[in-house]
């Protein structure tokens, strides 16, 4: 073994790994493009990745048809007492854990590459930055750790001889014996699955599968749950959110960040193409955000990623063409169907239908084939670089000022299209109550519409409770300066099960309406749910929207908003004593504007 780096504790923990996986070598990765080309190569050469003819530099990898998205189920808050990881959460204790997990870790790597990764979660030196350090014995996560962070000599560099380091251990749990051959997508049966946290020690332990937010650690595992274990220490924010710079016609810069469930549209709306003459949006992250308050007492945010792992089917020209020219070259594709002209296909991409593929499981599809040929939960890598309407400050390490936080979710009913609070607390309260209908990001099945608080249900890494304790004082210290926050829902549907909203672009009218709000240009309605806008203060010249269409989204019922009561009560109620009392105030205000509003004539 080679040890290009001079921190003991590291090596230490690199040679005890290799001690217990038993890898048959070594790889130190230095993020160079010869890595990741050598890397690619190979795994096209195993078959465990196709070389897309139609599209330079680009590959598709199809994963096992059991291993396609994360697995809450098999997602571990390891904490000495189950109280701190919270209802929220998944236990058992570390002693335990680890002791399980030793076991499925010893010659887990035997046949294979042990691969060490530096990297950074956020740019090297930033005092927001946090560096990483993965073991994995997955090609595919090497080359897409080289795309979604910053890998490589520098942060070994950054690191010195005794900087701090998060470890991050990952094998995709599928030994081989000598003589054995590979799978193209090895990974353990579910129940040897685990993706385990311990934030006592900022450690990270997956195992079994090589599918994103399981496999690639830098992602959810350190960026949200361990983050925000540490970002709750520090007081700052690790948040599941897009940030997006929204500029007015008179060039005001307007930063949003943006909370909405896995699935629910934050990839798009962070690439926005606004449809309102004059107006322009720079992307600047599309899934994680950093926030802390900065010396002018406002909430600063970066993206700490540098790549997107973005959701593939409904990605297409008329929804998202930013997208599709940023895929155009340099992606990974993962589970998409595969054309005989070799490039990639999926549902909804608005290209015509092929008339024979490779569907993602490898079998021939058509389209009488009776399932989809991409996998739902389909995704693409592609680094932020490529994409063409990147903010020149996305790599920014001072950040930016956040002026509006967006909470959101997929509800085809009762939820109107947007929603402003009363102030910070009745803001909390909406991200507190955040729901949203099941999509396939993640493998579990789960009720039809869930709370997804702070669209962080799977990533908060304590206790749900003390997180919106946390939100509550976060607001406390920004006072006068804290951001505005709105509830948004662009998923409403007509009795006929069709959206009412013509959503992306059209998105810009409705971001425009809360800059009016800033602004105090315009007025607002009272609701039970918070502040509607007036039918006449959204921009409607050239929306091609039934009449009756903005009114019914801007509705909100009194009669349907008590259906939601109970739902929050109950899940209230779960938290138990950690409900900060604010929280419950809001609840008992929210029922009496129900009430009240029931009793008004159009309740
Ligand atoms: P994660 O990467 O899982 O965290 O998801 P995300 O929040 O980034 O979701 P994404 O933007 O990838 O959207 C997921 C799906 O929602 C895609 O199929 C989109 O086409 C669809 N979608 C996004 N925005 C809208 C919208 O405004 N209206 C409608 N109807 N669909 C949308
Ligand atoms: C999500 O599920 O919210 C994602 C995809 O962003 S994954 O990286 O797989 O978690
Ligand atoms: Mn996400």
């Amino acid at each position: 073994m080679e040890f290009p780096c001079g921190h003991k504790g590291l090596v230490k923990w690199v040679e005890e790994t290799a001690a217990m996986c038993r890898p048959e070598r070594v790889h130190w990765c230095d993020g160079s493009r010869k890595e990741y080309d050598e890397v690619m190569a190979e795994s096209v050469r195993k078959g465990s990745a196709v070389a897309l003819e139609r599209r330079p530099d680009s590959f598709l990898f199809r994963s096992d048809p059991s291993d396609v998205a994360r697995v809450e189920s098999r997602t571990y808050i390891s904490t000495s007492s189950p109280e701190d990881a919270g209802p929220n959460n998944n236990w058992i204790h570390p002693d335990k854990l680890k002791e399980k997990m030793r076991k499925l870790y010893s010659g887990c790597m035997r046949g294979r590459t042990l691969y060490v990764i530096p990297f950074s979660m956020g740019p090297v030196g930033s005092p927001l930055a946090r560096t990483g350090i993965q073991i994995t014995d997955s090609p595919y996560v090497v080359c897409n750790m080289h795309m979604m962070t910053r890998v490589g000599n520098e942060v070994i560099k950054a690191l010195g001889t005794d900087g701090e380091f998060i470890p991050c251990l990952h094998s995709v749990g599928y030994p081989l014996k000598p003589g054995q051959k590979d799978l193209p997508w090895p990974c353990a049966p579910m129940e040897d699955k685990y993706i385990s946290h311990f934030p006592e020690e900022n450690l990270i332990w997956s195992y079994g599968s090589g599918y994103g937010g399981n496999a690639l650690l830098g992602k959810k595992c350190l960026s949200l749950r361990i983050a925000s274990n540490i970002a709750r220490r520090e007081g700052w924010m690790a948040e599941h959110m897009l940030i997006l710079r929204l500029i007015s016609p008179e060039g005001r810069k307007y930063h949003i960040a943006g909370a909405f469930p896995s699935a629910c549209g934050k990839t798009n709306l962070s690439m926005i193409q606004p449809t309102i003459p004059g107006w322009r949006s720079e992307t600047l992250g599309d899934d994680i955000c950093w926030m802390k308050i900065r010396e002018d007492g406002r909430l600063h945010a970066i993206n700490p990623e540098t790549g997107f792992f973005g959701v593939a089917p409904g990605t297409a020209r008329s929804t998202n063409p930013v997208a599709m020219e940023m895929l155009e070259r340099n992606t990974i594709f993962t589970n998409c169907a595969l054309t005989d002209e070799g490039n990639v296909w999926w549902e909804d991409m608005g290209e015509p239908i092929p008339s024979h593929a490779i569907d993602w499981k490898g079998r021939d599809w058509n389209p009488q084939s009776n399932e989809p040929a991409a996998h739902p939960n389909a995704r693409f890598t592609v680094p932020i670089s490529q994409c063409p309407t990147k903010s020149p400050d996305w790599e920014d390490p001072e950040g930016v000022p956040i002026d509006i936080i967006l909470f959101g979710g997929r509800r085809s009913g009762v939820i109107p299209l947007v929603c402003e609070s009363f102030d910070w607390d009745h803001g909390v309260f909406m991200g507190a109550t955040a729901s949203s209908e099941a999509t396939a990001a993640i493998l579990d099945k789960v009720a039809a519409v869930r709370r997804d608080p702070f669209a962080m249900k799977p990533f908060c890494g304590y206790h749900m409770g003390d997180y919106f304790q946390h939100w509550l004082e976060m607001g406390d210290r920004l006072g006068d300066r804290a951001p505005r926050i709105f509830y948004v829902n662009w998923f409403r549907k007509d009795p006929k099960g069709r959206f009412l909203w013509p959503g992306f672009g059209e998105n810009s009218r409705i971001l425009k309406w809360m800059c009016d709000r800033l602004e105090r240009k315009v007025e607002a309605v009272q609701t039970p749910a918070g502040l509607v806008p007036r039918v006449e203060d959204i921009a409607t010249n050239g929306l091609s929207l039934g009449k009756d269409a903005l009114p019914e989204l801007l509705r909100v019922s009194a009669r349907d908003w008590e259906g939601e009561l109970e739902p929050i009560q109950d899940f209230f109620g779960e938290l138990g004593s950690r409900l900060p009392l604010r929280l419950r105030y809001q609840l008992e205000a929210l029922k009496r504007r129900v009430k009240d509003g029931r009793s008004c004539p159009e309740g």
